[in-house]
């Protein structure tokens, strides 16, 4: 049973809450990670958490959001495909009084009052980071760049590309040479990969690929292999996510860098959502996961080991 707290929120213990989760989809190994990380954080708080997969499309996550409204689930979380568009469903639930809490991507800066807290890394410094380590690793050689940008519209795609721009931007030895969507995936990450060796007359003439996530960059590194070229050696790779396949690649000697961001959005936006729920404790407006870098220095196949179970 709840009770009323002064300020007219409802007591209510994490074991009645009932959260509805709008998810993307299960476009890479990062993403399906979340996925079952979210289900084993909402089972050890005793949550019910419904998932809805809205198979990448920004429509039908408009559904599920309405569809949870409709229900009258005590929270919504929603891993927003692209950053625009989300007004009238998220003023929707904000006058069904569901808070919403955004999980690994944002939505535009206007949207900012129809959203409880975003439980997300700064992917800005994510592609910070990636530029650096490869400004760092060329030194002053010369050094074309091609690079898989992630799903177009989506925050992460934008910022990533952004900071790895900025990073750069000093090192005039540095050029991006092409940029094109591969959509998050394997397979368009190794199709558009493709296109990029042959449009630069077989990829002699590339000297690193930058992937927003690791699973294009495995679609890279396959297509690499198959045109002859030798990713990680004659080919620099940096990427984001630190899914174990790429570090497979990297102790195979096949993938150079990636910077890691943790599956579990699911754990933090949980007990923010419980402390808010209980105790009326207003969370910040972003709670930032951690972003680092790692190499073949650092024990791929330890890391690899020690991710599996990790939801992976
Ligand atoms: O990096 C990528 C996924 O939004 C942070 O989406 C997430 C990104 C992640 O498909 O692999």
């Amino acid at each position: 049973a709840a009770t009323m707290l002064a300020g007219g929120l409802n007591a209510a213990s994490a074991a009645e809450l009932t959260v509805g989760f709008s998810q993307i989809g299960s476009e890479s190994g990062w993403r399906a990670a979340e996925t079952s990380v979210s289900k084993s954080e909402a089972k050890k708080r005793n949550i019910t958490l419904k998932i809805a997969d809205a198979q990448q499309k920004q429509e039908n996550q408009i559904k599920a959001i309405r569809s949870f409204v409709a229900q009258g689930v005590d929270a919504i979380f929603l891993a927003p495909v692209v950053a625009s568009g989300w007004d009238s469903v998220l003023k929707e639930a904000k006058e069904a009084k569901i808070p919403v809490i955004l999980l690994d991507r944002d939505i535009d800066p206007a949207g900012k009052e129809l959203y409880l807290t975003a439980v997300t890394s700064d992917s800005v410094h994510e592609g910070e980071v990636a530029g650096k380590w490869l400004a760092k690793t060329v030194g002053s050689k010369p050094c074309n760049v091609v690079e898989l940008q992630g799903t177009v519209g989506a925050s992460v795609a934008t910022n990533r590309k952004k900071g790895f721009d900025t990073a750069i931007a000093s090192a005039s030895n540095i050029k991006v040479v092409r940029s094109q969507t591969g959509d998050f995936t394997r397979a368009k990450g190794k199709e558009v990969m493709e296109s990029f060796i042959k449009a630069e007359g077989g990829g002699k003439s590339i000297c690193a690929v930058y992937a927003h996530n690791d699973d294009m960059m495995v679609g890279a590194i396959q297509a690499m292999k198959e045109a002859g070229l030798k990713p990680g050696k004659d080919v620099l790779t940096i990427s984001i996510d630190a899914v174990p396949d790429i570090f497979k690649a990297i102790a195979a000697g096949e993938a150079n860098a990636t910077v890691e961001l943790t599956p579990d959005m699911a754990g933090p936006a949980f007990d923010a959502l419980t402390a808010y729920k209980s105790k009326g404790t207003v969370p910040p407006k972003w709670i930032q996961t951690e972003s680092r870098l790692y190499t073949a220095a650092d024990d791929p196949q330890k890391v690899y080991d020690s991710k599996k179970g990790l939801g992976y």
